[in-house]
């Protein structure tokens, strides 16, 4: 299902994909262990009732992963992956058709099970370089894909993390993972683009990323930007508890807004769509 999905909604999400308003991704984890949500939408139920929640919140995509990428997580065998995530696409295509469902993936086989199942975007945390089967399937589906930065693996990636410049390394990483997947069959309106904060980055990496935003939204894609109630943000306002990183989160996404970024990937939805829309009346007034 191509992009224009999103361009069907009656709220003026113009454009192909991304017009000039910001689009809420809402993050749904059916993981025991993710780093603030894990275990808490594994029942089948509670996970749809949680999507639907975002949804009426102002989601207009809803990002399911059945593995953890925290840093130091393990990976989980795909077969149980995909056990995880299939009934709830299908739960919640039931409950609410029409859904824009990303898969939250690096996975081929699972992204496959997920698209029959009736989700249309794919979310690779590895930009396609953990599976090389994972591009040419998004071309052949003909479905949008977030190609994401992220350094190592993550049982690894934050082992002491080293960049020269890594603005410069992250944007000129992002343009090579564009021209492969174009190269490979994957139109160029169907690519989004992020930097993967928190994705082998220390707190100065991280700020760097996001103070210099430009660096990639200037790449001519879209850009996602995925902060929510992570550490980094734990560190800069002091607050220990992950799901209680709600304002830190909403400061980075108004910041992220304002240096290009228009998707952004959150756990709590409704604040986040309420600051953004007060920061586009601000842009445009
Ligand atoms: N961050 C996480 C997972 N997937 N995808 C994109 N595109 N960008 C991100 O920044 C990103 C992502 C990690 O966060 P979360 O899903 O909240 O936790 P966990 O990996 O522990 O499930």
């Amino acid at each position: 299902m191509p992009l224009t999905v999103l361009t069907a909604s009656q709220d003026g999400v113009g454009g192909r994909f991304i017009g000039p308003d910001p689009v809420l991704m809402g993050i749904l984890n059916v993981t025991p262990d993710s780093f603030s949500d894990g275990g808490w939408y594994v029942d089948r139920g509670k996970a749809v009732a949680r999507a639907v929640e975002m949804l009426d919140e102002g989601a207009k995509i809803i990002d399911i992963g059945g593995e953890s990428t925290r840093p130091g997580s393990a990976p989980v065998r795909p077969d149980e992956e995909m056990r995880r995530v299939v009934p709830v696409i299908r739960g919640l295509l039931e409950e609410r058709p029409g859904t824009v469902i990303s898969i939250d993936t690096y996975r081929s086989a699972t992204a496959e099970a997920a698209l029959e199942a009736g989700a249309s975007v794919v979310n690779d945390v590895s930009g396609g370089t953990m599976d090389e089967r994972m591009l040419p399937l998004v071309a052949r589906a003909g479905c949008p894909v977030v190609l994401m930065h992220m350094k190592g693996e993550p049982k690894i990636m934050q082992h002491d993390p080293y960049y020269r410049d890594v603005v410069r390394e992250v944007r000129d990483h992002l343009a090579e993972r564009a021209e492969t997947a174009m190269d490979l069959g994957v139109s160029r309106e169907n690519i989004v683009l992020d930097p993967g904060i928190g994705f082998g980055k220390t707190l100065l990496h991280n700020l760097a990323l996001l103070k210099n935003l430009e660096e990639i939204s200037g790449l001519g894609f879209p850009v996602l930007i995925g902060t929510s109630r992570k550490t980094f943000i734990g560190t800069l306002s002091g607050v220990e508890e992950a799901s209680e990183r709600v304002a830190g989160t909403v400061a980075t996404s108004v910041l992220a807004y304002e240096r290009g970024a228009r998707l952004f990937r959150v756990h709590d939805v409704r604040e986040n769509r309420e600051a953004l829309q007060v920061a586009v009346a601000f842009e445009r007034a």
